[in-house]
C-alpha cells in the first residue's frame, strides 16, 4: 500500500502538515511518482517498510546512548570533530552554537576504525555497530536516488545513486544528542535551538530519531512546520547537490532540531555524499529549452570548501547559479 498526502493548500500547511508518507513495499513505478512529487513539494517525505532491520538500529542506538551517557571530560577524549570525533555545542568552524552534543564520522572503513578508538571501551563493537548501519542506510539511499531518477525519467537511472555507491563517496554519518532543557524558573521550559537552521550540502540525508519531536521544516520564509517523530521511518531529505542536479525541480529545504522537549532527542543522519572529483551537473533530461540549466557546473570538492567555508544558515547554493 502507497500511503502519500495530496499537496495541502497552504492555509493548511500552516495549520501543521504531515510530510508524505511513501510505502517502500509498494508498487515500483507508484512509488518513484510520489517520491518526485515529495521532493518537489517538500524536499522532505518518510519512507516506511525501509528494510533496514530494527536490530541494526537498535545496536547503534544503544552504542550511542551509551557514549552519550559518560561523563563530559570522557566523552571529550573522544573530540573535537575535527574533522570527526565528538562535539558539543560547536557546529561547524565557522562560531555556530547549538544545544546539541554529537558524534560525527566519516564513511570510510578506515576513518571509522580509527574514530571507534576514542570513542568506545570496545571499538570493535562500536565500528561494526556504526558499519553496519551506514551500509543498510547507503543501499537505502542507492534505492530511493534510484527511484528517483526513474521517476524524473532519466535515462541512466543509476547516475544519482552511483554517486555515494563509489569507493571514494564522501559520505558522512551524525549521531546528534540534544539533552533535556534543564528546568527554568518557574517550572517552564525553555524552547533552545539545538541545531540552526540550513539546509544539507550532499546530494540525500537519511534521518532517523526517537520518538521524541524536534525537527521542523521551512516551506516558506519564517514559517517552521514540525515533523512529528516516528522511529520505524526514515526521514528523508534533498541536500544541495540533488537541487543542483535536477536543475531545481527539487528542493533542497531548510530544517533545523529544537530540544524543547520533556525527553532528550537522538537522531541520526546518513549524508550521502559524491566523491570529492565528482563532476556536480544536471544530466540533459534536467534541463530543457523552458528550463535551462540554473547552476554552473562544480565539483563536490568545490561546494563542500564553500560550504563549511560559510557560516550553517548561509544559502550557499545561490553563489553557483549562473548569473
Ligand atoms: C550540515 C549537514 C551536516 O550535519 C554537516 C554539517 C557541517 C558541520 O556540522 O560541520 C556544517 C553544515 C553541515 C553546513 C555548513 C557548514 C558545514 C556546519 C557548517 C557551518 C556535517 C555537513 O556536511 O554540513
Amino acid at each position: 500500500m502507497v500511503v502519500a498526502s495530496a499537496t495541502p493548500k497552504r492555509s493548511e500547511k500552516l495549520q501543521g502538515i504531515e510530510l508524505p508518507i511513501i510505502d517502500l513495499s509498494g508498487e515500483r513505478s507508484e512509488i518513484s511518482k510520489l517520491i518526485v512529487k515529495a521532493c518537489e513539494d517538500y524536499g522532505f517525505f518518510k519512507v516506511i517498510n525501509h528494510g533496514v532491520h530494527q536490530e541494526i538500529i537498535a545496536r547503534i542506538e544503544e552504542e550511542s546512548l551509551n557514549f552519550f551517557s559518560k561523563p563530559v571530560a570522557e566523552k571529550q577524549q573522544a573530540g573535537p570533530a575535527n574533522p570527526f570525533g565528538y562535539g558539543c555545542k560547536n557546529i561547524g568552524f565557522n562560531g555556530d552554537i547549538g544545544e546539541v552534543e554529537y558524534l560525527l564520522l566519516h564513511n570510510n572503513p578506515l576513518s571509522i576504525a580509527q574514530t571507534s578508538k576514542s570513542i568506545s571501551n570496545d571499538p570493535t563493537e562500536f565500528r561494526s555497530a556504526v558499519s553496519c548501519y551506514i551500509k543498510a542506510v547507503r543501499d537505502l539511499a542507492c534505492e530511493i536516488l534510484d527511484l528517483m531518477a526513474e521517476g524524473l525519467w532519466v535515462h541512466d537511472t543509476s547516475l544519482f545513486s552511483n554517486l555515494i555507491r563509489d569507493v571514494d563517496n564522501d559520505s558522512l554519518f551524525r549521531i546528534n544528542h540534544y539533552p533535556s532543557p534543564v528546568l527554568c524558573k518557574d517550572n517552564i521550559r525553555d524552547t533552545k535551538i539545538g541545531f540552526g537552521e540550513h539546509s544539507d550540502p550532499q546530494i540525500l540525508t537519511l534521518l532517523r530519531s526517537n520518538n521524541v519531536d524536534g525537527l521542523q521544516i521551512s516551506l516558506y520564509d519564517g514559517v517552521w512546520i514540525p515533523v512529528s517523530p516516528d522511529p520505524t521511518a526514515f526521514c528523508v531529505n534533498v541536500g544541495d547537490v540533488l537541487q543542483a542536479m535536477t536543475n531545481g525541480r527539487f528542493v533542497s529545504v531548510r530544517h533545523r532540531a529544537l530540544s524543547n522537549s520533556y525527553q532528550s532527542r537522538m537522531s541520526m543522519a546518513f549524508f550521502g555524499a559524491p566523491p570529492l572529483h565528482a563532476k556536480i551537473i544536471a544530466p540533459p533530461e534536467m534541463v530543457t529549452p523552458d528550463e535551462p540549466s540554473l547552476y554552473k557546473p562544480f565539483t563536490w570538492a568545490e561546494y563542500k570548501k564553500t560550504a563549511f567555508s560559510l557560516r550553517l544558515g548561509e544559502s550557499r547554493l545561490n553563489l553557483f547559479r549562473k548569473s
